[in-house]
């Protein structure tokens, strides 16, 4: 039973069949949204949150930093920067209202937060303007206090007084219901301290050394010499051209503008490339990598891959207290777009080389693992590429919108 999700415009579990794909509630004209913030607590207060001012940015960085999500035995927890705070939650077309904020009424500390910004979903047959909504949190000393469904709420309404009906979030909680659920996989890169840090541990069939050696990756990116590059701003058109083609193999995916396809592959970036064997380096505050493949006789962008990165601290450890993460992003080849390229496996060796390239600058750039979900083509490449299945689920929901459950290979990435 649940108290809040039974009265949301979601389906419930268990609930029969419909007809066909629809909205649950109407939408309403914004003069009928309701038009004060919904009440609080009375030693609570809400604060929109200006993410532009520094001030702001860290307060949301320290509550999220202390107080987000963590693994099932509380041995990891996620630790967002604030680089990619700043990325995640101001693209283009945001609204500061939707960052929606909870501070003590005495003190001004803040204790609580929602944040939601607009996408273009499509959703089989219809093209949503949607939000995401992400970065729920409550302080862990006001846990259960039914806190969350008033967040919600007033993400709701601040959603409503836009025009935004529907929304897209993913939760590792079973909520009512999700549109598809994913796996997390991860592909080993630095074995001695993963094993150190209690994230993966030496089989009983195995020692050290041979795990080490058989998860090496190649220090060279393989396509490298065939036209292997960071992307930059003058490939944008061609990079939105094929996401936007590829995307299409998926009955559920965000739709980009070039703006956003600049704001998500570009932006975030830090320093961009140019220099010699950039891919090699560190780079400490970059939240996003972007490469594109560009052939050298044609010179048209075949392929690209991306990946960010979210470091988890570690909890209680005595040496080390960061997990150096990437997540896979979002890719695409035109070997896809080939008469026969998935019958043949065509399409299976492009992105093991694409991915398996991925893993390279990774690994240059000094993580220790790369995560990737159970979604998109990654079916094709996780189990030889040497992507162990992990424990960890991930579910995606849709707020006030119907569909057919969705194949849990096809669905969108969100930031998690
Ligand atoms: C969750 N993750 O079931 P019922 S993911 C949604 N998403 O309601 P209380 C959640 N609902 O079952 P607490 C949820 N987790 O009684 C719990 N709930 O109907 C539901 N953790 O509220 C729960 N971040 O305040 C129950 O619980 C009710 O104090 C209980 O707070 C929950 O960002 C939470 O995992 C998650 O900070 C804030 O535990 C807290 O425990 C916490 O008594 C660590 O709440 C961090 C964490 C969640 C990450 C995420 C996506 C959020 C989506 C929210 C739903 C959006 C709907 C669409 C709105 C826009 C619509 C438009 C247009
Ligand atoms: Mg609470």
């Amino acid at each position: 039973t649940h108290k809040f999700w039974s009265t949301q415009p979601v389906p419930q579990l268990g609930e029969a069949a419909y007809e066909e794909d629809g909205y649950i509630e109407a939408p309403k004209p914004s003069e009928e949204v309701r038009q004060d913030p919904y009440p609080l607590p009375k030693e609570f207060v809400w604060s929109t949150l200006d993410l532009t001012d520094d001030a702001q940015l860290r307060e949301l960085w320290e509550l999220l930093s202390a107080n987000y999500v963590e693994d099932d035995d509380a041995s990891f927890r996620f630790q967002y920067s604030a680089e990619f705070l700043r990325w995640a939650l101001q693209p283009p077309g945001y609204h500061k209202e939707w960052h929606v904020g909870v501070r003590v009424a005495s003190n001004k500390k803040l204790v609580a937060f929602v944040a939601a910004f607009p996408i273009n979903l499509r959703v089989r047959a219809n093209l949503l303007r949607a939000s995401e909504v992400n970065f729920l949190c409550v302080h862990k000393k006001l846990r259960s206090k039914r806190l969350a469904p008033v967040l919600i709420k007033e993400v709701t309404r601040q959603c409503h007084l836009k025009g935004v009906f529907q929304a897209l979030y993913t939760a590792g909680a079973l909520l009512p219901t999700p549109v598809s659920t994913c796996r997390y996989n991860h592909r080993c890169l630095n074995i001695p301290k993963l094993v150190n840090v209690r994230f993966t541990y030496v089989p009983s069939n195995m020692t050290l050394a041979r795990m080490i050696r058989i998860n090496k990756v190649p220090e060279h990116p393989r396509l490298l010499d065939r036209g292997l590059r960071e992307m930059e701003e003058k490939d944008l058109l061609e990079v939105a051209a094929l996401y936007a083609k590829y995307m299409q193999r998926f009955d559920m995916r965000l739709e980009f503008t070039s703006e956003e396809v600049r704001h998500h592959f570009l932006s975030g970036r830090g320093e961009g490339p140019g220099e010699k064997e950039s891919w090699k380096k560190p780079r400490p505050g970059q939240v996003v990598w972007t490469y594109v493949i560009e052939n050298p006789t044609t010179h048209k962008i075949t392929d690209f891959f991306s990946f960010y990165s979210l470091p988890s601290s570690i909890i209680g450890h005595p040496k080390h207290d960061v997990l150096n993460a990437a997540y896979l992003y979002y890719y695409a080849t035109d070997v896809a777009f080939e008469e026969g390229a998935e019958e043949s496996g065509r399409l299976k060796k492009r992105l093991e080389e694409l991915i398996g390239d991925c893993l390279s600058v990774a690994d240059q750039a000094k993580f220790d693992v790369v995560n990737g979900l159970s979604l998109m083509d990654n079916r094709y490449f996780l189990q030889d590429l040497k992507f162990g299945l992990g424990d960890g689920l991930l579910n995606f929901y849709l707020f006030n919108w119907r569909t057919a459950p969705l194949a849990g290979l096809n669905a969108v990435g969100g930031t998690d």
